[in-house]
């Protein structure tokens, strides 16, 4: 499958470490088409000589090509909420992980019956959801 993962960039870095791992885990059987939100600067460096234009518009194209989403909300993030609300307009599965111990998520997001919410209470538990959802 190919996946589209969001994750926090301008809302905050502190997850980005996590981000990586997830991106590593999927990638054993799916194609990430967003693997730079995981790396590992405070800012991705890929993408650092584009603008915030061209950012959107290949973002938007991914995000139309993709057969998955699956996001990570622990930090929130404008971005995400906007991705979020675009994947459930062209009808992409969308599955939102969050750290229950860390994070109270928007009630645009639990309380919208679109979407698969996720709540984990250690990586392990992340870990072991995600390879149910992609049947690893
Ligand atoms: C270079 C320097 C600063 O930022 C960059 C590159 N920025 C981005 N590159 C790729 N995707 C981005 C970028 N900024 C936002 N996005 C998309 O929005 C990603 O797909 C993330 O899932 C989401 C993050 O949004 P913010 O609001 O946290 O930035």
């Amino acid at each position: 499958m190919k996946l589209y993962f969001a994750g926090s960039i301008r809302g905050g870095r502190a997850d980005a470490a996590l981000y990586a791992r997830l991106i590593a885990r999927m990638q054993r059987r799916h194609r990430v088409l967003t693997e730079h939100i995981g790396a590992p600067s405070a800012f991705p460096t890929v993408e650092a000589d584009m603008t915030d234009a061209e950012i959107w518009k290949q973002d938007m194209a991914w995000l139309r090509e993709c057969d998955l989403v699956i996001a990570e909300c622990t930090t929130p993030s404008h971005g995400v909420g906007y991705e979020l609300a675009m994947a459930q307009q062209w009808n992409k599965p969308v599955h939102i992980f969050y750290d229950a111990r860390r994070a109270v998520l928007s009630a645009m997001l639990t309380g919208d019956p679109y979407y698969t919410i996720h709540p984990y209470e250690s990586e392990e538990a992340l870990i072991a959801q995600l390879d149910a959802l992609l049947e690893e």
